[in-house]
């Protein structure tokens, strides 16, 4: 009742103020300030009066107030005409919006009353037109007017914001006062009239992290070195409240959700500062040896490490790639390795962040080491002969049992075992040599014919005596070195024929001959007439050299 009380009372006071003149219609704007008020307060109604003078209708806007939800339909105002006596001769007339609906004007009296609740934010404002005619012969006895009612706005729309829910990023360690998001409100009310639409921003949740502009929604960092690694994802409560924040005033809120975004202010860090790792020394180069992995709690490219030896013993022996797929650096082998020359090997492996911020520079540096220690495994190597391949040398005819030399091989492993020896048959398969399993030793076992066969390479095996599957292999290639054991030979039969009284010294056949030994044993050939026709003064033989 108390609340009903003043809404009348606001009502009473929002009244029509009216100006004569002696002819037609004069209008006059007084706002909210009236210049002539009439105001007729009823019993519980109150209303305004709009009054005929002299000069004719004056109208002004009449006021109602919205939501109005009273017993009695609310009174909106009063038509009045200066002729209006009182006798009851004056019928007043209401047309135009909500007229007869909304509107209803006791034709007599000239109050018009309000039929039903008005929202304001639904319809501002009516448009109406009084008129007074004679109530018996319906003459106009005025010319008509029109007149406004307006909606009086009333606080009964709280601030809503655009959005229930806001997402925004914002970068780590961002200075204070950093902008991170505007977040707006609207409210319904009349934002021309008093404070129902006066809005002011308050945070509710979310301090001491983030602040917001009182007037602009506009939230920002309160808090220097907000650390993503520490904390990543905020949850901020905006109000939005009208009545410029004072009590009573109605709100909303809506639901921030702000995300710290990565910079790089973490260096990559070794988790320890040694790596033991091993290799045996049969890897082949291009083998993965191991793997290390600096830890960076940034994210995408800030924590992007690159990794390179620089410094150690190893750095011939051994390079680094980086797997950007896990962030690890790949140590591989780039030589061969030798157990039995050098067994250990050390480096040290930089990791470094691939992009660098100037900005956080005094966070680093960006980089770290740490010690990789490589073992050299001994590995199970087969034997190795002490010459990649052996040239001997033997005489054809020598006897059999003859040595044509001595092979020789040793097991490189720490454990040295004993080697055996033993020729590879398919090389040797007429069986001409034969090697003696312990020293090395080969001889033939038959005679050899350089002129049937100048070279006799065969292959022999060296097996460690207890892991027979350790095999090497090496050519020897046997020379026969040759004999004079082959007779010059005509080259063929020879007949020739001369004519009588041939002329002395007159040349008639040339004869050659050749031999299968090589060419120390076989030419030049010496040739001469057997003893027989030695003495014949008929023929002589010369020698072409
Ligand atoms: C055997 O080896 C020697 C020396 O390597 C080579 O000159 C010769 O041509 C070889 N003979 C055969 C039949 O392979
Ligand atoms: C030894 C020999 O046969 N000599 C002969 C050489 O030629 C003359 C003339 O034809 C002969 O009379 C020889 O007997
Ligand atoms: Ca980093």
């Amino acid at each position: 009742p108390k609340m009903k009380e003043e809404r009348c009372l606001q009502a009473a006071l929002l009244c029509l103020g009216v100006l004569c003149c002696s002819q037609g219609l004069a209008a006059e704007r007084p706002g909210r300030a009236r210049p002539s008020l009439h105001g007729h307060r009823d019993k519980g109604k109150e209303g305004q009066v709009l009054h005929r003078s002299k000069r004719g209708w004056v109208w002004n806007q009449f006021f109602v107030i919205e939501e109005y939800t009273g017993p009695d339909p609310v009174l909106v105002g009063r038509l009045h005409s200066d002729i209006d006596s009182g006798d009851g001769n004056i019928k007043y007339i209401l047309s135009g919006e909500g007229a007869g609906i909304i509107f209803v004007i006791d034709d007599k009296s000239g109050n018009i009353h309000a039929t039903k609740t008005l929202d304001r934010e639904e319809r501002a404002q009516y448009t109406l037109t009084a008129q007074a005619v004679d109530r018996n012969t319906n003459r106009p006895l005025e010319p008509p007017s029109e007149f406004i009612v307006k909606v009086q706005d009333i606080n009964d729309n709280p601030p809503e914001f655009l959005h229930e829910n806001y997402h925004a990023n914002v970068p780590e360690r961002s200075n204070v006062g950093t902008s991170v998001i505007q977040v707006t409100a609207s409210d319904a009310d009349d934002p021309t009239y008093g404070n129902s639409a006066k809005l002011v921003y308050s945070i509710l949740e979310g301090q001491p992290y983030f602040s917001v502009e009182a007037q602009t929604g506009i939230i920002r960092t309160a808090l220097p070195n907000m650390d993503r690694e520490a904390k990543e994802e905020y949850h901020v409560v905006i109000q939005a409240k009208d009545m410029g924040g004072h009590m009573g005033g109605l709100s909303g809120t809506t639901k921030v959700t702000i995300t710290l975004t990565d910079v790089n202010d973490n260096p990559p860090k070794f988790p320890q500062s040694v790596y033991q790792m091993s290799v045996s020394e049969a890897a082949v180069p291009g083998e993965e040896v191991g793997r290390v992995k600096a830890k960076d709690p940034d994210i995408g490219e800030n924590g992007l490490v690159a990794y390179s030896i620089i410094d150690g013993d190893g750095m011939d022996m051994f390079e680094i790639t980086t797997d950007y797929e896990t962030q690890e650096g790949v140590v591989k082998l780039k030589k061969t390795l030798d157990y039995e020359t050098k067994k250990s090997y050390s480096l040290k492996v930089e990791a470094a962040n691939v992009h660098i911020d100037p900005k956080f520079i005094s966070n680093g540096p960006f980089k770290d080491t740490v010690t990789v220690k490589i073992a050299v495994e001994d590995a199970d190597e087969p034997p190795v002969f002490l010459k990649p391949s052996y040239i001997f040398e033997v005489q054809e005819n020598a006897a059999s049992g003859t040595v044509v030399g001595k092979v020789h091989a040793k097991d490189p492993d720490a454990a040295n075992s004993a080697i055996r020896y033993s020729i590879d048959r398919h090389t040797d398969l007429e069986r001409y040599f034969v090697i003696n399993a312990e020293d090395g030793n080969i001889k033939t076992i038959k005679t050899l014919d350089r002129e049937e066969m100048a070279w006799h390479n065969i292959s022999v095996f060296a097996v460690e005596v207890h892991k027979q599957h350790q095999e090497a292999k090496v050519p020897v290639a046997i020379k026969v070195i040759d004999v004079n054991d082959n007779a010059p030979k005509f080259a063929a039969a020879y007949e020739a024929f001369v004519c009588e009284n041939a002329r002395s010294n007159q040349q008639f056949i040339t004869i050659s001959a050749d031999d299968k030994d090589d060419s120390a044993n076989g030419p030049r050939f010496i040739f001469s007439l057997p003893p027989e026709i030695i003495h014949n003064p008929n023929f002589t033989l010369r020698d072409n050299r």
